[in-house]
Order: structure tokens, then sequence, then C-alpha cells
């Protein structure tokens, strides 16, 4: 398939459209590691001057990604990419002025965007299974730090993440009958990041995202989406020689981000296990607690609970959420701090001890 040759097809069409103000083309496909040439579309204006002589001017536009790459020469009007990740590619131009003394329109604004796709059939795109460890602190006993599960606490069979800001529409489920349903601690929400971060965790870009479980194991499970039993978490169709960054986001706690780029593993089958239960394992300064050591001797670290808000900070605006309503009984709600499926002053304490911590993990783009 010659790419090339596509996009040059693509802009005839293109310009066969006159005046047209906005352009969608047909998809480009990549394999990683190989380079897309793409073209441009100026904007021409017919101008002309005092003595009735037309002429035109054209104005140059800009290349945009929508995954925020950085393009190396984005005012070039062909440019050749390595993409990494699928994404639009945008050619904008503004609309030129003819000159002073000329007369005539102002020609339209252009705007093209190339639809840059993953070939899933490529080499180096495949599946890669996570296996992310963690704890939640709202999950522990305070006395043990051993992780303890609320017989009360109202898990939702489907994942709970399609309300804004997350937005997410996966059907990941578990039945009430499922072996390991008193096992499980909670859902959360994991997103693929690529990109390299500031210090202040923004910078990067989701490209994917999956519910899991969470299991009293420490272990984040991906759930089957037709039998519900659980499975390692697994991304499709991945960029398997690309690196990634991992969030994992919870209902009321502090979102974290893996300290630094994980690359699937290929000498592992394209399995990864990750560990997130050290404060070095997490991106940002102390983005882990220190709980204390548990049955085993062990030193547990856990994300902060007490985030209701779901904003990336821990402040009074999450105790003003729990003091809206702070008698709940059996409900799933973002304010039960400690996961029990009660709202009360256990959860006030808990946020009590957190107060003021600022998240270093990217926020929800919505
Ligand atoms: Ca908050
Ligand atoms: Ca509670």
């Amino acid at each position: 398939m010659n790419k090339f040759l596509i996009l040059i097809a693509n802009l005839v069409i293109l310009i066969c459209i006159p005046f047209l103000g906005f352009s969608q083309v047909a998809p480009v496909y990549f394999c990683p590691g190989e380079s897309v040439t793409l073209m441009g579309i100026n904007t021409i204006t017919n101008c002309t001057d005092q003595l009735g002589n037309p002429f035109i001017v054209s104005s140059n536009g800009h290349w945009t990604s929508s995954i925020g790459e950085e393009i190396s020469n984005p005012s070039d009007f062909q440019i050749t990419i390595f993409p990494t990740q699928s994404g639009v590619y945008t050619y904008t131009t503004t609309s030129p002025m003819c000159p002073e003394g000329s007369t005539g329109p102002i020609g339209p604004s252009n705007s093209i965007n190339y639809l840059v796709l993953l070939d899933e059939s490529c080499p180096n795109v495949g599946n890669w299974e996570v296996e992310l460890q963690v704890t939640l602190e709202g999950s522990l006993n305070s006395s043990t730090n051993e992780v303890e599960i609320s017989s009360e606490y109202p898990i939702p069979s489907g994942q709970p993440f399609h309300n804004p800001p997350n937005e997410y529409y996966g059907f990941e489920f578990f039945h009430s009958y499922v072996p390991y349903l008193n096992s499980i601690v909670d859902w959360v929400l994991v997103e693929l990041h690529i990109g390299t971060p500031n210090t202040d965790g923004t910078g990067t870009v989701p490209i994917n995202r999956k519910a899991g479980l969470l299991l009293n194991d420490n272990i984040i499970y991906g759930v089957d989406e037709v039998t519900a039993e659980l499975m390692p978490l697994t991304f499709e169709e991945v960029n398997l020689i690309d690196d990634y960054y991992i969030v994992i986001r919870h209902k009321n706690h502090l979102d974290i981000m893996t300290s630094g780029s994980i690359v699937p593993d290929a000498s592992n089958n394209y399995q990864n296990t990750i560990p997130l239960l050290h404060i070095d394992d997490v991106f940002g300064v102390e983005q882990l607690k220190f709980m204390g050591t548990n049955n085993n001797g062990e030193d547990v670290y856990a994300m902060y609970a007490g985030e209701g808000t779901w904003d990336g900070v821990i402040q009074t605006t999450d105790y003003d959420l729990w003091s809206e309503n702070p008698a709940i009984l059996n409900q799933y709600v973002p304010t039960d701090y400690n996961l029990d499926g009660s709202v009360q002053s256990t959860d006030y304490d808990l946020w009590f001890l957190n107060k003021a911590k600022i998240g270093n993990a990217p926020l929800i783009q919505e």
C-alpha cells in the first residue's frame, strides 16, 4: 500500500471541493516505526490590482496533532512523521488578505484532518497484559494495615465510570455469583498515557482506558466482558514498541501515575508486572502514603483517601461534599472514603488526615 499516493488522492478530492472551510480525509494507516507523509492545502485568494490585472495570494498553514505530539517542522506544507499512536493531524491555514492597493474577496480558511491510525495487522501491534499492584488507604484496617473488605460495601456489578468527568463506556461487569465476589475491593480505571509528563503531572495524553477490579491481593484484574471471569488486565491493539505511563484512578482516592514510562515486555510475551506499592514506584512527590507495617512486617504504602471531588487535590471541597450529606447508608458514593458502604464521621476522619494533599497524576481530560 503506497500511503503517499493515497494522500495525494485525498488531496485531489479536497482541491475539487472549492471554498470548503473544513475537510475530512480518509484514514491513513501506519505500522510502528514506519513513516507517513502528509500534505497540507494552502488557502488561495484571487486579487485584482489597480490596473485590473488578476493575481493570487496564498497563505501557509501549520500542523498540529491531537495526541500532543511535537511536529518538527509544523509550518511545512508537506511533513513526514513517525507516528507512534493513532491520532488526528490537522493542517490549518488562515485566510490571506489581498495586499494594499488591490481588491478581492478574502479566501476561506482551511482545516484538513488526517486520521492517522495504527494498523492492527502490523507485527508490532498486539495485546499487552499488565499486572498492576496497588493498595487503597480506605480499604485498610487501620490497626493491622491489612486489606479489609466490608460486607456492607455495595460495589456495582458494572464498571462505574460512565459519568463525568470520566465518561468511560466499557462493558466490564461481574455477576453476583462469581467466586471472587468477596475478594473485590473496588473498581478502578486504568489509563495508558503517551508523552513526557511535566513535574506537575501534566503533559501526557491518554490513548487507552480499561476498568479493572482491585482485589484484596492488591492486584488489578481485567474482567472478561462476556463471562465476567477474571483475567489479566489487557490493553488490546497496542503499539508494542512504544512506552507508556500508566494512570490509576479511583472514585475517592488520589489518582496516581507510574514513576516512569514502561515498555511492553517482549521477552515475557508482552506481560508486565508493575508494583505500585512504594513511593518510588509512583510519579511525583510522596504520592503514596506510608501506613506502617502489615502482619508480615512489610511496609505498606497506599493511595491517599479523601478525594471525593476528583479534581486532583484533597482539600476543603472534599470535606464540603462529605458535609452535604454526612449520614448515608448502603450506597456507593464518593464520600464513603473508607469504603464501608456508609457515609459517617469515620470518613471525615480519613479526609482530615489527608486534607491538604496535591496529586501529581494527570487530571482527567474531558
Ligand atoms: Ca478534591
Ligand atoms: Ca464510610
